[in-house]
């Protein structure tokens, strides 16, 4: 069971009180070595949610995850459970057994304080930092692509038992307060005049009223926000941006799945894409001399290409494998010597796919701009003139792609538009 009060006998760790109070569990003295007097801790939490540690003794290192019963990023005033750390351990433990490798070994759960224990990838850093830097990685596309893929296609019904998939369906429908976040602050906050919300002023402020006057921009966003609802499809990892992907100069790993929750297939793969197009026009703001990015900013293209065919590639294989869940059964098709019928439903299951997730990536665009949580790369760009015309690049194909997702062309029609808008071709 899954607590929404802060259990007694919780409390926030420091870093001086860990080596007393993780002392004895085996879980850590087995990575660390049994003399906490040689542990040191210190904290590394940049996100909006909660305590951070790397803890390292004598024998290694460990994370040390710890939930704060408020949003960090705001304070106490917006209490939050601390059963959000309960849905990330059980998020990890599927995400792992459904795509090998991809996140970190958990060593321990704690329900009462909140707290997960788990590997620490070194020497890793999160992408979003990368990103900023200029740094390229290589396999990145390929291994979102396919942790995508993987991960959205074995949560779901074209694969799971039916019983093990509703049973989840209803564990993970307790993790309703990290849902309501991203109901209101990605699919409402934007598009009124919410009290956290906040932008570059006053440079976004007429491009800010025209979206608010948007009549077809709101009913797209409450469309999307209808799916994200209603559209229980497969468990997600509910908040795939680029700072919970952690890289090396050639290997990618996913952490903080602590939104997961059932819906559409389209909502992570959209985030993630938001992300890479937001990181795209943030560029000139990180560059050393005017244009100097302009290749990287090509890769990171090359990137949101990458991961889209990679994921449709993926999705397709396991389609025609592993389809062994209660949707699209094989012996309405193949076993009835009907492969055409199969290939028709899995081309209209990937083009349905495909609009939400230009869907998706188009308000998670709108609301790292307008919303409360902004993103790094925009954020510390000093120059607010500059800072604003980065924004304004991305709402402007944010607005696209959301408004437009079900006529969109494809995949090179969105590079493409992405390049126009840089450019300076439009709004
Ligand atoms: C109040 S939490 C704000 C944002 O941070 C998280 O990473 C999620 O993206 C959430 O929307
Ligand atoms: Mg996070």
């Amino acid at each position: 069971m899954t607590q929404d009060s802060t259990p007694s006998g919780y409390e926030p760790l420091t870093v001086e009180s860990i080596p007393a109070r993780l002392k004895e569990i085996a879980a850590i003295t087995e990575r660390l070595g049994r003399d906490s007097s040689q542990w040191q801790a210190r904290e590394v939490g940049d996100g909006n949610l909660n305590l951070v540690f790397i803890v390292t003794g004598p024998g290694g290192s460990v994370i040390v995850k710890q939930a704060l019963p408020y949003v960090r990023l705001v304070g106490d005033s917006w209490p939050l459970p601390l059963k959000r750390a309960f849905f990330e351990y059980h998020a990890l433990t599927r995400q792992a057994a459904r795509d090998p490798g991809m996140v970190p070994e958990v060593y321990h759960f704690d329900a009462v304080q909140g707290l997960i224990v788990m590997q620490f990838y070194t020497p890793h850093v999160i992408l979003r930092q990368s990103l900023m830097a200029g740094v390229r990685h290589d396999g990145l596309a390929r291994a979102m692509g396919l942790f995508c893929a993987r991960t959205l296609f074995r949560g779901s019904d074209l694969s799971m038992d039916t019983s093990q998939r509703k049973a989840d369906l209803a564990l993970f429908a307790d993790n309703v307060e990290l849902c309501d976040i991203t109901e209101n602050l990605v699919f409402s906050d934007p598009y009124f005049d919410a009290e956290m919300n906040h932008h570059t002023s006053p440079q976004l402020d007429d491009i800010v009223a025209r979206m608010r006057r948007d009549i077809d921009l709101k009913v797209a966003a409450q469309e999307m926000k209808a799916k994200f609802c209603n559209n229980a499809e497969t468990l997600l990892h509910g908040d795939l941006h680029t700072g919970s992907i952690m890289v090396t100069a050639d290997e990618t790993r996913v952490i903080d799945p602590e939104f997961a929750t059932y819906g559409p297939i389209g909502f992570d793969i959209g985030m993630l894409l938001a992300n890479f197009f937001m990181a795209y026009y943030a560029q000139p703001g990180h560059a050393e001399t005017t244009g100097a990015r302009a290749d990287y900013q090509e890769w990171i293209l090359d990137v949101v290409a990458g991961i889209w065919r990679t994921f449709e590639a993926e999705f397709s294989r396991l389609w025609r494998q592993e389809r062994t869940g209660i949707l699209f059964e094989r012996t309405l098709f193949e076993d009835q010597g009907d492969g055409l019928g199969a290939e028709q439903a899995l081309g209209r299951r990937l083009n349905a796919i495909w609009q939400d997730t230009l869907g998706f990536a188009g308000v998670e665009i709108i609301r790292r701009t307008l919303s409360l949580a902004h993103i790094a790369e925009n954020d510390s760009i000093e120059d607010a003139n500059l800072r604003g015309k980065c924004e304004r690049h991305g709402l402007l194909l944010g607005r696209q792609l959301l408004v437009n997702r079900e006529t969109f062309a494809g995949l090179d029609a969105m590079l493409d538009l992405a390049r126009t808008i840089e450019q300076g071709e439009m709004g």
